[in-house]
């Protein structure tokens, strides 16, 4: 008798088995209770480049947004500036040159309403690589 006892003692009853429910039973055998796992948002704030964070460079330097969003630069060291433009000289369907500035400055710009690539830079490292462009789509 005690034996028989202990194997039933298992997760499984015989009369278990025999029930329709039985699935359900060996569902709640594991124990586990569901457990809610939000995904954390991988980057809160996607129209922010943070400028000469890590060095001479813009961070993230390439970034795609909507046509008409706003950007926002943020300065995480001093001594640099953006300026939209290519090949180090300034020009590009929007208008910015923000000037040389202090960790902590922030400039808002606001993509056109068009497609199209916006590409930036800052004056004094330019030649040292310290580039990035905004991708505007649909
Ligand atoms: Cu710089």
């Amino acid at each position: 008798m005690h034996r028989l006892a202990n194997r039933l003692g298992f997760c499984l009853s015989r009369r278990a088995l025999l029930l329709p429910a039985a699935t359900l039973l060996l569902l709640s055998c594991g124990g586990g209770g569901s457990s809610s796992n939000p995904a954390p948002n991988p980057n809160p704030n996607p129209n922010v480049i943070s400028v000469g964070s890590g060095g001479f460079l813009f961070s993230p330097s390439s970034l795609s947004v909507k046509t008409g969003a706003t950007v926002t630069f943020s300065w995480a060291a001093g001594g640099h500036s953006v300026v939209v433009g290519s090949g180090c000289t300034p020009g590009g369907p929007v208008t910015l040159n923000t000037g040389v500035q202090n960790a902590g400055f922030s400039a808002d710009v606001v993509m056109p309403s068009v497609t199209g690539d916006v590409p930036f830079y800052c004056t004094p490292h330019c030649g040292l690589g310290m580039t990035g462009v905004i991708h505007v789509t649909q």
